[in-house]
């Protein structure tokens, strides 16, 4: 039976009535976004969030060993020096229970909460081209109208839980991951069968494996990992951070990927071999995403991304001390960080442990869940009391896509967006004027340290609604020739890295089956999609229609 977040009847908490802006999502950017309206430009706004609390991904990921992969003085509001000084991160990178905590210490040092519906599902937003209105329909039958839709939901919100056959025959109780039980689950003396080795699935690993009877891993896709090296931040780190608010926010705002690191100006064949080892030595000590800085080429370059892959391999290899399940770990099939690279906490050591065991799915899938467990094609059976599904999500454009949202004349965004996603610099989309989706498809987002992407989109939405209320504009919304050339920018900037080369990843949309495969994030780096930003936005919003 699925273990999942029971969630009760709906509860009336939006309010029916007529205000300025309606926010979907108490995340991250929904938080912002209403700061922003509300408090810069003075705005009527309403948050609607399906959960009983703030927090949006870090709400639902509560799966054991969650904790963000950035570093805490980067994982978190800039806009403010002030709240960046008053908050104290305890650990180099922040677990899934502070980040909580810090989120809701947020809401309630803006005053947000007052202006938040909670336990309010949105089932429908339609567009009212006659009134210029958005009409949004909760779960429980409220409807609210707004002049401007602004979508806040995430991009990793909708839980892939696959369809394996006879999975609701299932006797013990399975989970996914991004949808965890608020009690915990007890994994004590429990047979435990684990799918997925992703970000989620590498953290996950050790923690539940330290608590299992015994642990199986069900491994489709080999992953890279290098080790996190999380530890408490002494008081030095705490005070440089503070001093250094200023560097570290333009540092931010300067590098592709949002972190407040530099990715190397050499190229993996200006060093010998000696060094480039010496290199990749000292970024595995070090640990973290930083890793992949260690040159300019590495996602650019096969060859030079295999030096690194062939590093992390060996680390496999030396790690765990049986072969056969070495081998498999290290048999990865994709260029290092073309799909997400995770960072762990002993992860491949755990595989040293009795009770853990890796089983390959790739050559012998899985075919069905009985009664009493996980059935190979071969016909082996595994016998389990829990199944965590550590399976991800459909990414980016599922969250928009269950929002069920109709634009002018009738169009559904997934009709317009059957083949893919397209869109206009991944914050509006034509045919729905006035709609603004915060790190959509075709933005940075997810190749970005999200708080990075989070504030310049918000930011740019706010300017952008200010400029059209001093100038009369009613609505907004793309040229359609705009959004052909944005997505062939997005496709061509995808293409000069190694990234498409996961041909699995969920970056493609490849992990869901049927979904289209266009590589939905922008890969040409947020320093210059905030340059773009900007120039669109000072020549009078470019390659948008502006309408009274
Ligand atoms: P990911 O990165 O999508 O990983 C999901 C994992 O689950 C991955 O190993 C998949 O294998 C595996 N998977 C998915 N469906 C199946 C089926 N049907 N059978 C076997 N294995 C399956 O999700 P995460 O939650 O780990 O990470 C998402 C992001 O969250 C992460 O990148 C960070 O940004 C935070 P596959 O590779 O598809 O063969």
């Amino acid at each position: 039976m699925p273990d999942t977040i029971t969630r009760e009847a709906p509860r009336s908490t939006a309010g029916t009535g007529e205000f300025d802006a309606v926010i979907i999502g108490a995340g991250f950017s929904g938080l912002y976004q209403l700061h922003l309206l509300r408090d810069r430009l003075g705005l009527s706004v309403r948050v609607l969030e399906q959960a009983d609390g703030v927090g949006g991904t870090w709400y639902w990921n509560r799966y054991p060993g969650a904790r963000c992969d950035s570093e805490s003085h980067s994982y978190c509001y800039s806009f403010s020096p002030e709240l960046y000084r008053e908050w104290e991160w305890t650990e180099r990178y922040p677990e899934q229970p502070e980040i909580l905590r810090y989120l809701n210490w947020v809401t309630d040092r803006l005053d947000l909460r007052r202006d938040i519906a909670f336990d309010t599902r949105v089932t429908a937003a339609r567009y009212d081209a006659a009134a210029n209105r958005w009409q949004v329909t909760t779960e429980a039958g409220e409807t609210l109208r707004a002049t401007y839709l602004i979508t806040a939901v995430g991009c990793l919100s909708t839980a892939n839980v696959p369809k394996i056959p006879g999975l609701e025959s299932f006797r013990g109780r399975w989970v996914h991951t991004g949808q965890w039980p608020h009690e915990g689950v007890d994994f004590s003396g429990k047979r435990v069968g684990q799918i997925g080795t992703g970000s989620t699935g590498i953290q996950a690993v050790p923690v539940i494996a330290a608590q299992a009877g015994h642990l199986t891993v069900f491994q489709r896709t080999a992953n890279y990992s290098v080790p996190a090296r999380n530890a408490p931040l002494d008081e030095g780190f705490k005070a440089w951070a503070r001093e250094n608010y200023e560097a570290i926010r333009e540092a931010m705002h300067s590098t592709p990927n949002g972190h407040p690191f530099r990715i190397e100006d050499r190229s993996c064949w200006d060093v010998s071999e000696e060094e480039r080892r010496r290199i990749y030595e000292a970024g595995w000590e070090k640990g973290g995403l930083q890793f992949r800085a260690a040159f300019r080429d590495l996602l650019l370059d096969r060859r030079a991304n295999d030096t690194a892959a062939e590093f992390l391999k060996a680390k496999i290899r030396e790690i765990v001390k049986d072969p056969e399940t070495a081998a498999k770990l290290a048999d990865i099939d994709h260029p290092y960080a073309a799909k997400r690279p995770p960072i762990d906490t002993d992860y491949f050591e755990t595989y040293n442990r009795d009770n853990v065991t890796l089983v390959d799915v790739r050559s012998n899938p899985i075919e069905c869940v009985t009664p009493d467990g996980i059935r190979l094609r071969d016909g082996t059976e595994y016998p389990l009391d829990i199944i965590v599904f550590a399976t991800g999500f459909d990414a980016m454009t599922g969250p928009l896509l269950r929002l069920n949202i109709t634009g002018r004349d009738g169009l559904a965004l997934r009709e317009a967006w059957a083949a893919g996603p397209r869109s206009y610099l991944g914050l509006q989309v034509a045919g729905f004027p006035n709609l603004f989706t915060v790190t959509g498809p075709g933005s940075p987002s997810v190749l970005c340290n999200m708080p990075v992407a989070i504030e310049q989109h918000a930011e740019w939405i706010a300017d952008c609604i200010a400029a059209m209320r001093a100038r009369g504009i009613a609505r907004i919304e793309p040229r359609p020739e705009a959004v052909d050339r944005w997505v062939d920018h997005v496709n061509e900037a995808a293409n000069a890295t190694l990234l498409p080369q996961a041909g699995h990843s969920w970056y493609l949309g490849a992990n869901v089956p049927g979904k289209p495969r266009v590589f939905m994030p922008y890969a040409g780096g947020m320093a210059r999609y905030r340059q773009i930003c900007a120039e669109v936005a000072a020549k009078g919003y470019e390659g948008f229609v502006l309408s009274d």
